[in-house]
């Protein structure tokens, strides 16, 4: 950073907004009744966009995910709407990348679409590679878009009718690859870029210790992204904030969330990332957002004498108040007459928005004793001995032990997921199975502890 001058661009990265999701977290606010946590994302997005009024950046990015699912309701378009006006408002530039959330299953229209077509002046909609040569109050810039990719957007139909989930996949890399080059040499040296990308990267971590895996789903290398010809690269669709090139030349960054949709994102830090940006030298720095705590309290009593005491210590010294909170403790079945619900309810009642669940261990162990320590079967044996035992899952039972057959094998199943995130296909169904995954994977860690991980929705 040795030549400043008026060149230096500001600009602001923030991605995932997800507005409108994570009602379950929340309450009917009485006054507006609308669901608090529509009121706590809109509160993390105006935080920025104050930000990038009151600096000001002369160019806003965003790297897609604007809401749950392509279809929105209509007031909270009107919400994600009425903080975008206001930059546009300020004339501040602004790229909308189009996520996975953003698209309808068949991959033609998105949701963020409506602002090219009212051509709001200074927005820009990245729903195709292109690259979008933007005039800032400050100098030009050049923005690489590439939105999530699904097979139809790079190949025709009759190309992959004969082709395996994989081939699919290393074919449809093989284009963008030819795609990316085509548009990084027709760049112009000497002005400063950035690539905005909505993509899963090879080496993103996905929250606390969860790596994806090299090779399952459709990844892209980090090295196709860490280009000298771009400055920064400005990512979205991982949660978690973090910067994929150790040598941050250029920097790959997630700036992550910018409130926590669901509880596996309890522990990160959640924010935007503030950009200084001239041809080949770059400053940013990642802005947390004062956003509402998620808590886990999550408690065993089955060694304890008094096992109501110990929950209730446990809540008192967790800070609850205003907080998402899940009581997760486990019990065995002679303690649930010591367990007094009401006045655990009434401990938890600080909270924003609480929920309890109770295990019984004993019970676990003794059903099912083929699942205790040192057991010898394969994990596809121990779901389906685990299904055997839940009815409530009963229905869901042969979709899982497919999926966990398909991961097994080094599979994806990414496809039915991909569908299950955009909107149509996005069933209840579904969503139990991700669900009913989710919770599988917690309590069974020692069976199939990156399972998880692959199932979980982004
Ligand atoms: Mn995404």
């Amino acid at each position: 950073m040795t030549h400043p001058t008026s060149q230096r661009l500001k600009i602001l990265h923030l991605s995932d907004i997800h507005l409108g999701s994570g009602f379950n977290h929340g309450h009917i606010d009485p006054e507006t009744r609308r669901n608090t946590r529509l009121g706590d994302f809109l509160r993390s997005l105006s935080a920025c966009i104050d930000r990038a009024i009151a600096e000001p950046v002369d160019l806003v990015l965003f790297g897609g995910d604007a809401f749950p699912d392509a279809t929105p309701p209509p007031y909270v378009q009107e919400a994600f709407a009425q903080q975008f006006h206001r930059l546009a408002a300020a004339q501040i530039p602004t790229v909308l990348l189009v996520g996975n959330h953003d698209q309808h299953s068949q991959g033609e229209v998105a949701s963020l679409c409506i602002y090219r077509t009212l051509a709001v002046p200074g927005f820009v909609v990245g729903d195709r590679l292109a690259t979008h040569r933007i005039h800032t109050n400050n100098s030009p810039v050049q923005i690489v878009t590439l939105p999530w990719l699904t097979p139809s957007s790079l190949l025709e139909r009759p190309e992959t009718e004969q082709l395996s989930v994989v081939e699919v996949r290393e074919l449809l890399l093989q284009r963008l690859q030819v795609a990316l080059e085509g548009e990084i040499r027709q760049l112009d040296p000497d002005v400063p870029t950035v690539l905005l990308a909505h993509v899963m990267a090879d080496r993103a971590q996905l929250g606390a210790e969860r790596f994806l895996a090299v090779g399952k789903g459709f990844t892209i290398p980090s090295e196709l992204l860490a280009r000298p010809e771009f400055d920064y690269v400005a990512l979205g669709h991982v949660h978690k904030h973090q910067n994929l090139n150790p040598s941050n030349d250029p920097p790959i960054v997630y700036p992550g969330s910018i409130e926590r949709v669901d509880f596996s994102e309890e522990k990160e830090a959640k924010g935007y990332v503030l950009i200084e940006l001239a041809k080949q030298q770059v400053a940013w720095e990642f802005c947390p957002l004062a956003t509402r705590p998620f808590h886990t309290i999550r408690v065993d009593v089955t060694q304890s004498e008094e096992p109501q005491a110990a929950l209730l210590a446990a809540i008192a010294k967790t800070p609850i108040n205003d907080a998402v909170v899940r009581l997760l403790y486990t019990l065995r079945t002679d303690q649930l007459d010591a367990i007094d619900p009401a006045a655990l309810h009434t401990a938890l009642s600080p909270a924003h928005n609480y929920a309890m669940r109770a295990e019984l261990a004993s019970q676990m162990r003794s059903r099912l004793p083929e699942l205790g320590a040192g057991s010898q079967l394969a994990p596809l044996e121990a779901l389906e001995l685990y299904l055997n035992e839940k009815s409530d899952l009963k229905d869901l039972r042969t979709d899982m032990l497919t999926a966990a057959q398909q991961l097994l094998n080094g599979e994806s199943i990414e496809f039915s997921l991909d569908h299950a995130d955009t909107g149509k296909k996005n069933t209840g169904k579904q969503k139990r199975a991700r669900e009913a995954a989710t919770e599988y994977a917690a309590t069974e860690k020692k069976v199939v502890p990156i399972h998880g991980a692959q199932l979980r929705l982004l």
